[in-house]
């Protein structure tokens, strides 16, 4: 077992990002019996799931005229407007059937203000809204964090990335972990988690 201040994140393994899903990512599946087994190891352990309304502004459909993956300005900032997905109480929005989810304690679902889109596990796209996982760890008494899941380049990315600057040790398994990989976001998200002090490594 690992050290009691330890917690593993996972994120948005769900069947909408999972292939045959509306906004799959490639491989997204096979991380999961990687997940369960790493589960085992830890106390403490966090699912997200991307839960949004039908009228979501990060739904291209909501935009007319938009395509999906195309890029706008929202008051919190730049938004890449995505294909509907993960849309709450569908099978799109469930965990992927083989994800251990008696494994977790807490589940954070984030998405579901219809005006603002959440990535993060932490924060909304505004950086600032939070979702009171922070509170719920550290009044756990956790103080280190290991993060996998769906997808490196947005949610967890945004997670690990929000985890740091709040003052979580931060280790992301890119080897339990999938990619949308849109325009070089992939390369980006590495780079700016390897910048801001993540591990990025089997730890
Ligand atoms: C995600 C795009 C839109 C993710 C969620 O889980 O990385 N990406 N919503
Ligand atoms: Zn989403």
């Amino acid at each position: 077992m690992r050290a009691e201040n330890e917690a593993l994140i996972v994120i948005d393994v769900q069947n909408d990002f999972c292939p045959g899903g509306a906004l799959a990512v490639k491989d997204g599946d096979a991380i999961v019996a990687g997940i369960n087994a790493l589960a085992a190891e830890f106390a403490t352990v966090v699912l997200t799931q991307d839960w949004h309304p039908a009228d979501h502004a990060s739904f291209a459909a909501n935009h007319p005229g938009a395509a999906p993956f195309s890029v706008t300005e929202m008051p919190y900032g730049a938004q890449v407007l995505w294909p509907v997905h993960c849309v709450i109480g569908t099978p799109g929005a469930e965990f992927h059937p083989d994800l251990n989810t008696d494994a977790a304690q807490m589940v954070i679902r984030k998405g579901f203000r219809p005006g603002i889109d959440s990535y993060s596990a932490f924060f909304e796209n505004d950086r600032k809204t939070p979702t009171g996982l922070e509170g719920y760890l550290r009044s756990r008494g956790v103080s280190s964090l290991v993060l996998t899941g769906l997808a490196t380049d947005y949610c967890v990315a945004y997670s690990a990335l929000d985890a740091v600057r709040l003052g979580f040790d931060v280790v992301v398994r890119p080897d339990l972990s999938r990619a949308i990989d849109l325009d070089g976001s992939l390369s980006g998200a590495l780079s700016e988690m390897a910048d801001a002090g993540i591990v990025l490594a089997e730890a």
